[in-house]
């Protein structure tokens, strides 16, 4: 039987929109499981200064539910990639190409893929307009 891979993919997924939808679609289509890492309103704070608009448990709730995602966890730390990715056994890591370069570091543990991001839309864009009424 041909050896099953596994993929997986982090990120906070506030004020979900189509370009969240585009890279865990472009993720799960790398392999046959794909694992979602949802970073913790902790970690947000903690990096950002800001909380997320949705809680992590709305948040994780929201990706579960998409037909590609076999699972989600909370991300609590940045730094904790290498624990994640050893821990669901990932064989391949995928983020958005704004994260391009920056985990190359686990290339010794497993394949890393930068994915394009969907251009002209992203959380910060969308809460300005809402925020703007137009
Ligand atoms: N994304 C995309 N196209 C957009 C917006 C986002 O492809 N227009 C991708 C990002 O590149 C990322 C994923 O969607 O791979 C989630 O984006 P964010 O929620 O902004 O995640 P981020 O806060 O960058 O992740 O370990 C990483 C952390 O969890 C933070």
């Amino acid at each position: 039987m041909p050896e099953s891979r596994t993929v997986i993919t982090f990120g906070t997924f506030d004020v979900f929109h189509v370009g969240h939808l585009r890279v865990i679609e472009r993720a799960a289509a790398l392999g046959d499981r794909l694992v979602v890492g949802v970073s913790a309103d902790e970690l947000n704070l903690r990096k950002k200064g800001r909380a997320p608009v949705f809680s992590q448990a709305e948040r994780l709730a929201i990706v579960a539910a998409l037909k590609p995602v076999d699972e989600v966890f909370v991300e609590e730390s940045l730094e904790l990639k290498r624990h994640y990715i050893t821990e669901h056994a990932a064989d391949v890591l995928v983020m958005g190409d704004d994260w391009a370069g920056r985990f190359d570091e686990f290339e010794d543990i497993c394949e890393v893929v930068y994915l394009p991001r969907t251009p002209a839309i992203s959380t910060t864009a969308l809460i300005e307009k809402i925020s703007a009424g137009s």
